[in-house]
């Protein structure tokens, strides 16, 4: 027969085995050791029908009540089971950092041809561009290089046909003749992209990369080509750098000039890299050549302009402090991620 101590001692025992119970199986078998079909408390429940009339109404509600109770420790302790596994999931550690990811980037010549153009763009200049197998009509006959021209072997020529007609530009120069054929003056472009000469060394790559530019108007003058090349080596090596020009010749330009920056190492005083002359050449330019403005149908008595060159990697070779241009070309990921 049950009384009421036996019954209260029932529901410490069924709540302390919950408490205990580490995972589901164990609050399963909790649940049918007192709730089940032939559970304890369910055993009491069948039996309250045997108990005298008196005790029925108070084990009768007592029972029920703990069967209540018993019913909620079993959900509440299921559900902190539960909380517990989602927190300590297997081999999910989601404190952990994530994985690095590696980013690609833009090759350091580019990212030189991009800042410099941006440096022309700022000043006015577009950009222009023409095909890289060319003819030599305008890589060479345009711009002032006839047939015979010493200057055709100075360039040493990648050919495509037999009869040296088609070939790979040696300048980007021919992207301006073509943009002259096209447009009327006033013309401010610049003109990057990659040119091939049968040149390999330190120093030569057989493909490397050129910005050219050219600006043609009706009072365009040599302190013009000073001020704008001035300007573009200062934002490209500094403020505090110096320029000078000296006489030199291009077939398509008169006067030519060489521009050398003071030494991006020793600022003037004179080391290895500028050959103790405290200067560095980094750009060809001159007035353009009456023969050339003939060629694409300008009246050299109405326009003037001046044009200038520069090699993309000597100028990324000076910023860097970089001896050897193959290293752009080798594709080492250990030299290439410095930049
Ligand atoms: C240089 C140096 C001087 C040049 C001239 C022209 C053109 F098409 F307008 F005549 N384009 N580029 C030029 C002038 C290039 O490179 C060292």
């Amino acid at each position: 027969m049950v009384d009421e101590k036996k019954l209260h001692a029932l529901r410490e025992e069924a709540l302390a085995e919950i408490a205990a119970a580490r995972d589901e199986r164990a609050l399963e078998a909790c649940r049918v050791k007192y709730l089940g079909r032939k559970g304890q408390l369910t055993n009491v429940l069948k039996s309250i029908a045997q108990l005298p009339p008196e005790l029925k109404p108070i084990i009768g509600r007592l029972a029920n009540q703990f069967k209540k109770e018993i019913e909620a420790a079993l959900r509440q302790a299921k559900e902190e089971i539960k909380k517990r596994q989602e927190e300590t999931l297997p081999g999910i550690d989601l404190t952990l950092p994530g994985r690095p990811y590696p980013l690609g980037k833009l090759h350091p010549i580019t990212q030189v041809m991009v800042e410099l153009c941006d440096i022309f763009l700022r000043m006015g200049f577009s950009i222009a561009s023409g095909p890289e197998v060319e003819l030599d009509y305008y890589n060479f006959e345009a711009l002032n290089i006839p047939q015979d021209h010493p200057a055709r072997d100075m360039q040493a020529t990648f050919y495509l046909s037999g009869d040296k007609g088609v070939l790979l530009r040696t300048h980007t120069s021919p992207i301006q003749i073509r943009t002259m054929e096209r447009e009327r003056p006033p013309l401010r472009i610049i003109a990057p992209g990659k040119v091939y000469r049968c040149d390999s060394d330190v120093t030569h790559t057989p493909m490397f990369h050129q910005i050219e530019g050219l600006m043609v108007d009706k009072d365009v003058s040599f302190a013009d080509l000073k001020g704008i090349l001035t300007l573009f080596a200062q934002e490209t090596f500094g403020s505090e750098t110096r320029v000078r020009f000296r006489p030199s010749y291009f077939p398509f330009t008169e006067p030519s000039v060489e521009m050398d920056i003071s030494c991006v190492m020793c600022g003037g005083e004179g080391c290895r890299v500028c050959g103790q002359t405290g200067w560095l050449e980094i750009l060809g330019a001159g007035m353009v050549h009456p023969n050339v403005f003939r060629a694409v149908g300008y009246d050299p008595e109405e326009w003037v302009g001046f044009a200038f060159g520069l090699g993309v990697e000597r100028i990324a070779m000076l910023k860097y402090g970089i001896n050897d241009i193959r290293l752009f070309y080798e594709n080492h990921l250990r030299f290439l991620e410095q930049f």
